[in-house]
């Protein structure tokens, strides 16, 4: 008897182990571990502040990439942004645009990402400021590739998109709720191996956040993050995609009938988003952006700062579809938006 127990962990309980981790592999082809990131100096020439085919400007999104490898840069920037026309806001961004650009790749992709710091060239109203990149999307050493690094400087890491979902990219550097509310953050979407067990006719990404704003002491006019505001969670302004209402200006256009995915992020940096669109209820949730995590026939989604959702529904008949954050003080900061179907 003794004998026989001792074959089993002999072995047996090797291949049984193995068989486990093997499983795990199977089931996700998750890819962990990547070379160390490299620190460099070579500043990119051109005015353009990102590139790569796979990124785009909110609310647009890059259709599904071909190739299993892409080249991504972001760089970090300080700049004068307006949260709405005329109200001038010392924002810091990763690619000059707040939010930064939607990234689109497919699980089992592998990005070479380069995180430039150009705070330096780009300063108007700050010192010249340290930056990082935590890529939600990815799983890696945060003391090696999400690391802080000087104006002037690179960092390039690669990594693999082990699970499919909307995740938050955002600078991490401290004090993080700072660089959160100066506007260093944005979406990557990560399609699930095989796409998405559904078609849409039309589809949008829609980042909300919140601006903590005040008048800066010089009095230019413009505003900076009010800290005192920030630490009691009490924003200014909630919005979508960077700017007041912006989507009731700038619809997102669809057709009576059409099936609409929107992905949506909550960047925060504080609050929860009840999303939700008046005159039509959300067919499929997938809660942080994962098929595997489905909700049928939901009117709201309630989304933790950090966590994504895409939704999708059918425009029922001709007419303007309102986005709203239901908790509706955020809906009255900002929060609102149109998904406008009116004409056929
Ligand atoms: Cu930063």
């Amino acid at each position: 008897m003794a004998a026989k127990i001792m074959t089993y962990f002999i072995f047996l309980l090797p291949l049984v182990l193995l068989g486990g981790c093997n499983s795990a592999k199977q089931e996700y082809g998750n890819t962990y571990g990547a070379p160390e990131a490299v620190l460099g100096s070579e500043l990119p020439t051109e005015n353009k502040f990102y590139s790569g085919e796979v990124l785009s400007d909110a609310p647009d999104v890059k259709p599904t990439p071909s190739g299993n490898v892409h080249h991504v840069r972001l760089d970090a920037t300080h700049k004068m942004a307006e949260i709405f026309p005329g109200m001038k806001y010392r924002a810091w961004t990763f690619g000059d645009t707040v939010p930064g650009p939607v990234m689109r790749i497919k699980q089992g992709d592998k990005v070479i990402f380069t995180l430039t710091n150009r705070a330096e060239e780009t300063v108007q109203f700050v010192p010249p400021m340290p930056h990082s990149i935590d890529l939600h999307a990815a799983m890696l050493s945060p003391q090696d590739k999400y690391r802080t690094i000087d104006p002037g400087k690179t960092l390039t890491f690669e990594w693999t998109a082990n699970y499919p979902g909307v995740f938050m990219y955002h600078c991490a550097t401290v004090m993080v709720l700072q660089h959160l509310a100066a506007g260093m953050y944005g979406m990557t979407i990560v399609e699930p191996k095989g796409g998405y067990p559904t078609k849409v006719d039309q589809e949008y990404a829609v980042v909300q956040s919140e601006f903590y704003p005040k008048e800066n002491p010089e009095s230019d006019g413009s505003y900076e993050f009010d800290l005192q505001a920030t630490e009691k969670k009490d924003p200014t302004y909630v919005v979508f995609n960077g700017k007041f209402m912006r989507h009731m200006d700038e619809p997102l256009k669809a057709k009576p009938g059409d099936r609409v995915r929107l992905y949506f992020l909550n960047a925060g940096p504080n609050d929860t988003s009840s999303f939700h669109v008046i005159g039509t209820i959300f067919d499929k949730v997938w809660l942080d952006g994962n098929p595997a995590n489905e909700l049928r026939g939901m009117q709201t989604v309630m989304v933790p700062a950090s966590g994504s959702a895409i939704v999708e529904f059918v425009v029922p008949e001709a007419g303007q579809f309102v986005m709203v954050d239901h908790e509706f003080a955020d809906a009255h900061h900002g929060a609102m938006g149109v998904v406008d179907a009116s004409q056929p």
